[in-house]
């Protein structure tokens, strides 16, 4: 298969080709696309070396599939042109996620809903993917009616910038090109993306509009606050959740521990719980600190942590893939 990475010199492009690689999956020419700065810089996949290329050259390439990992307003303007030649497009940007006419898809609740008909298919937010998989069967046993989020996000959700910004910072010097107002070292920063009208915080509001989405159930309020903290590897989340139907808490980690992607670290006694430095590197959604909301009823506190780059956006987007071509979609 011809696939393109879009964006392979970033963060997430350079996870989306480990991923590919590791997953064995079938890439017969690799095509990776940067700007034009990178372009013909050399690139490692499986081995062999490869010359990044200009959008219009992997465009003229005709590829099977390209990942878009490159901002929304690369994708918004180029995903379509993919699109229209042939290819299948799947794009880690915010740009189509809320567009009624594109699936935004996290495989494990929702890929059985693509269709011939879908060319682009959005890959929702890395803090919106590892809270819905930690919820879905819980959502199919006991109906949620209201989520509170607290998010604590690693750096590498920013980019190689914010990666330098605190390494600098930790290293004792002023950063160079920082990519936060603020410091992020010894620091924690109640700011992610730009603010709305409504006083949230766009990432936040992904959170509230993509969980909708994908669980296909408007009526699941969601409150969130996003946080930077200064971690790589992964981002964390206090998640108190609220259902309608009354629930056991046996129940609930059966339920979790039968959950495709999810695996339960919940040992507090051996002070084992998930962590971001456990879940760096790994493809599963590490969820614990499982316990009752005492002070309501039917609501549950949970701690849920997975690697942004990885499930939350490179393994992902790779598993879409993966699940087109098991549903006839995409064909090798
Ligand atoms: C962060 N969640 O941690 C963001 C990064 O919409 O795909 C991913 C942004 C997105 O800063």
């Amino acid at each position: 298969m011809k696939v393109a990475v879009v964006g392979a010199t970033g963060l997430v492009g350079g996870e989306m080709l480990k991923v590919l690689a590791e997953r064995n999956f079938p890439v017969t020419e690799l095509l990776p696309v940067a700007s034009e700065k990178s372009v013909g810089q050399q690139i490692e996949f499986r081995g062999v070396k490869y010359k990044v290329v200009s959008m219009d050259t992997a465009l003229a390439a005709r590829p099977d599939v390209a990942i878009f990992s490159a901002g929304g307003s690369i994708s918004k303007e180029q995903a379509p042109r993919f699109a229209e030649a042939g290819t299948v497009v799947i794009d880690n940007s915010s740009a189509w996620r809320m567009d009624p006419t594109k699936k935004l898809v996290v495989p494990e609740i929702n890929a059985k809903e693509l269709t011939p008909k879908d060319k682009i298919i959005a890959n929702p937010n890395c803090s919106t993917i590892q809270m819905v998989l930690a919820l879905h069967t819980l959502h199919e046993a006991f109906r949620i009616k209201r989520i509170v989020v607290s998010t604590y996000q690693s750096v590498t959700g920013t980019g190689k910038k914010a990666v330098d910004q605190l390494l600098e910072e930790r290293a004792g010097q002023v950063a160079s090109n920082p990519a936060y107002p603020h410091p992020i070292d010894l620091n924690v920063l109640p700011h992610i993306d730009v603010f709305e009208d409504n006083g949230y915080t766009k990432e936040e509001m992904k959170m509230v509009k993509e969980t909708k989405k994908i669980l296909g159930d408007d009526s699941i309020q969601v409150t969130a606050t996003a946080v930077r903290i200064p971690v790589m590897g992964g981002h964390s989340e206090a998640i108190n959740v609220e259902f309608e139907k009354e629930y056991e808490l046996a129940d609930v980690y059966r339920i979790l521990r039968a959950t495709a992607g999810v695996e339960v670290v919940d040992d507090v006694a051996h002070n084992r719980y998930p962590m971001p430095k456990d879940a760096h590197g790994k493809d599963a959604v590490l969820v614990g600190r499982l316990r009752r909301d005492e002070s309501q009823p039917r609501t549950l506190n949970m701690w849920v942590v997975a690697d942004n780059l990885r499930k939350g956006a490179a393994t992902n987007a790779v598993q879409i893939a993966e699940h087109m071509i098991q549903l006839g979609l995409l064909k090798v």
